[in-house]
């Protein structure tokens, strides 16, 4: 293949496809576009959970079982933290610090996100293009019954627990997207764009609420493609079908595809959900993503779906 690949991704799951994608399509022919919405300031610290995922995953030094973090990682920061009775709900490992400490002087000193992004996959010799949705602040507030909730406080501090009655992205409507985004998907060798399997409403939705990335879309004329994030019926981890339950949203491929509506010519379906009719083009397959051949598998699948597109 010598066309280009766009992804857009968030959280653990995105990883997963991206990861099974870059066995398949040369990492110079890939692009990720990836949810910033997550990102916080912790301790002083500019922290950026999804892409920090990513860099991990893509260079192999994420810890697999967990999804987020370094694999091998030691803990005495947050040790000695915990002894000076700093916060401590929010996980650092030592080894993890380093992107942490990096990022944040680079940002005070007027680089962008994007350009830090690079310079560290560029580090650790990953040659796909990493690129934040926007190089400007947009934040995830999750709107619940103890009230209005940072992305982080809750999905790590409340472990997803409260109800959820709403969700935003402040910032998201003024915020321009990172340079080189909409480039990327309006390329004209761009073969397939790909929505990963992410959670639409919090890891997908804030990429779509940046208006450019949105109207890129809207005109590409590259197949767009959504992987279903729903396996038989429920989600595979993470908060995405009780979120779906609490919104009043019926936990279902329909129910994704008809949020992503007018953006996505296709849906890659779970197997276990049977033939859906979603008025556009699905295909079936066994989307679980366990093992790496999992991740190569789905993601070979979805390009296949964007192949019968294209015609
Ligand atoms: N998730 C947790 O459940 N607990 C943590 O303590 C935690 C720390 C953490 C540190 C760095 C990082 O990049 C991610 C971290 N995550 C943690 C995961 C993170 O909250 C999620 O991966 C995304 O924000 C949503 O997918």
């Amino acid at each position: 293949m010598s066309g280009k690949f766009i992804v857009l991704t968030g959280g653990v799951g995105g990883a997963k496809l991206v990861l099974g994608l870059s066995q398949l399509v040369p990492p110079k022919q890939l692009t990720a576009i990836v949810n910033t919405g997550d990102d916080f300031e912790h301790l002083g610290l500019a922290i950026s959970p999804d892409i920090d995922t990513l860099l991990y995953t893509l260079s192999g030094k994420a810890n697999a079982e967990q999804g987020w973090g370094r694999a091998a990682e030691s803990w005495a920061f947050m040790t000695a933290l915990r002894e000076l009775g700093g916060e401590d709900w929010f996980q650092l490992g030592d080894g993890d610090l380093a992107l942490h400490v990096l990022r944040t002087m680079r940002l005070r000193a007027g680089d962008s996100l994007s350009k830090i992004c690079a310079d560290f996959a560029r580090a650790w010799e990953i040659g796909a293009a990493i690129l934040p949705m926007s190089d400007e602040r947009v934040a995830t507030i999750v709107t619940t019954d103890e009230g209005d909730l940072p992305f982080q406080h809750y999905f790590v501090a409340r472990r997803c627990e409260p109800k959820v009655r709403a969700v935003r992205f402040e910032g998201a409507a003024t915020a321009k997207a990172a340079l080189g985004a909409v480039d990327a998907i309006l390329h004209p060798e761009v073969e397939a764009i790909l929505i990963a399997p992410s959670n639409p409403y919090l890891s997908v939705d804030p990429i779509l609420a940046v208006p450019e990335i949105r109207s890129a879309l809207e005109r590409a004329t590259a197949p767009v493609v959504a992987v279903s994030p729903i396996v038989g019926g429920k989600a595979v981890k993470g908060p995405t079908a009780k979120l779906m339950a609490e919104l009043g949203i019926e936990i279902s491929p329909a129910s994704v595809a008809a949020h992503y509506e007018g953006l996505i010519d296709a849906m890659l379906v779970d197997i276990r959900d049977g033939q859906v009719a979603l008025g556009i083009k699905t295909r079936s397959a066994d989307t679980l993503m366990v093992t790496l051949e999992d991740r190569v598998r789905v993601a070979a699948e979805a390009l296949a779906l964007a192949r019968d597109l294209r015609g």
